[in-house]
């Protein structure tokens, strides 16, 4: 036996993927909503496109999602039937705030959730909840400029207290941020920014992060004081960087993008700005904008448990022209030795290995990996059926080589839970034909169809590896 008797196996969404129903029972507008289908998206993603507002010549994803609002109880009875133990979900800030800087919260929003709990308590699954999996009321982005604006943390504060009362025994795992690292790449879409032009792009983007480091501390501080019982996680959107060659200057640069997403656990984990980053601050010229107990409450409020997305690693050249591709956000240079999927995305189960190792040697913490799976174009044939071996194979290597990382190597790992076990809106393309559920949607790009759900052969599958604690991969 490799993986622990009460190793958490499930499967994780994000409410702006899934949801839907962005305009019912109070919920506000949030930055997620406006984020369009198509060749803006990108732009509108980066904050290089300011699109705040719904317009009759795009699409937006968001605005249906795969209808879980109304589809929950459903879906939540398949997770059961998988044999789920966790599902990983997150909430919609602007459900519960809808403008997000309210004093009091919407009961609609409150309650939706709490059934959603209930729902999944009814078959033992524990929830897993991200509070923020990239998004923001837009009125924070508005009137605030989103978590450029000091002002959000105690927003933030306001949100997570209300959570966490409410919650209270119905909630025992939460992350803080959904891959906080990707604030860097994604301002936008990971923090509600815009930079201006003339602006200094990195002390705007750093100064939201030091807004979100200590928002994390403070949720953390708070889950705590409310239940002894909570465990706090932080979450990055990891997969080590490798140097091209051995050529030092590549290894140089591999290191610095490996600390550059680093930086924010090390902040979440460690309690403390690390001394590299100290010096490249120094360079910019940039203080860090900390006010009051900043540091004190970074010091003392460090994560439970660290937990992380997983779709592959990165190639890095010192020779910018080799770096020809992009991976789940961040640029890549090619790996010769490995496939790529129909997206472009490397796959690399060995490095899951590599990342995960890394990932414990640095932190020493308990380890949840929270999102793992394949982006694919399913088939739906004439009985209805869907063989998608192929993504069998993709989740039969990884969970191998998660395996290997505990009990050949000896980390710490509390559980597992696939991205989109149902699937959702594609959070970099929009897609919904970017599918990585066991279950399937039936629903297009263009947000047409029944949205029926069906099982494709991974669910059964999947419920195996389950029901054997990992042992059967078969
Ligand atoms: C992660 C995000 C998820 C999810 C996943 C897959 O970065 O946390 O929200 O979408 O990537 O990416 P995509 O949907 O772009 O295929």
């Amino acid at each position: 036996m490799s993986f622990r008797s009460d190793f958490l196996w499930g499967g994780a969404t994000a409410a702006n993927q899934c949801e839907g129903a962005f305009d019912l029972d109070g919920r506000g507008l949030a930055n997620v909503d406006v984020i369009p289908w198509g060749e803006d998206r990108w732009m509108v993603v980066t904050g290089e496109k300011k699109m705040f507002e719904f317009d009759e010549t795009h699409i937006y994803p968001a605005t249906h999602g795969i209808d879980f609002y109304h589809h929950y109880k459903e879906d939540i009875a398949l997770f059961a039937e998988m044999g789920f133990k966790v599902y990983r979900m997150s909430l919609a800030w602007s459900r519960i705030f809808p403008n997000g800087d309210e004093a009091e919260p919407n009961e609609a929003g409150l309650s939706f959730y709490e059934d959603v709990f209930r729902e999944c308590h009814k078959y033992r699954i524990e929830p897993l909840v991200t509070i923020t999996h990239f998004d923001i009321p837009m009125h924070l982005v508005q009137a605030y400029g989103g978590w450029r604006n000091r002002a959000m943390i105690d927003f933030y504060k306001n949100l997570t207290r209300t959570i966490f009362e409410r919650y209270q025994g119905l909630v025992h795992y939460w992350l803080t941020f959904n891959e906080i690292n990707v604030l860097l790449h994604a301002p936008f879409m990971g923090a509600g920014i815009c930079v201006e032009e003339g602006e200094d792009r990195f002390k705007v983007l750093y100064t939201a992060a030091h807004h979100e480091l200590v928002a994390s501390a403070w949720a953390t501080k708070i889950a705590h004081e409310v239940d002894p019982e909570n465990k706090v996680g932080c979450m990055m959107n990891a997969g080590t960087f490798y140097p091209q060659s051995c050529n030092p200057k590549d290894v140089l640069l591999a290191q610095q993008k490996n600390r550059e997403n680093y930086f924010f656990v090390d902040v979440q984990s460690r309690g403390y700005y690390p001394s590299y980053v100290l010096k490249e601050f120094e360079r910019h010229g940039f203080e860090i904008p900390s006010q009051d107990d900043d540091l004190r409450i970074l010091r003392e409020h460090t994560v439970d448990f660290v937990s992380f997305s997983y779709y592959s690693t990165k190639t890095v050249s010192a020779d910018p022209s080799k770096m020809t591709g992009t991976n789940n956000l961040m640029s890549t240079a090619e790996n010769p030795y490995l496939k790529t999927t129909e997206w472009g995305w490397i796959v690399d189960p060995l490095g899951f290995r590599i990342t995960l190792n890394e990932i414990y040697d640095r932190y020493q913490k308990p380890l949840f990996v929270v999102e793992n799976g394949l982006g694919a174009k399913d088939e739906v044939r004439e009985d209805g059926t869907i063989e998608d071996d192929y993504r069998i194979d993709y989740l039969r290597d990884h969970i191998k080589a998660m395996k290997d990382a505990v009990e050949i190597d000896g980390v710490d790992l509390l559980g597992y839970t696939t991205w989109g076990p149902i699937d959702l809106v594609s959070a970099s393309s929009g897609e919904m034909s970017k599918r990585y559920g066991f279950i399937y949607v039936d629903c297009d790009d263009f947000g047409n169809g029944s949205y029926a759900r069906s099982r494709k052969k991974s669910f059964t599958w999947y419920k195996n590896v389950i029901q054997s604690n990992g042992e059967n991969l078969d």
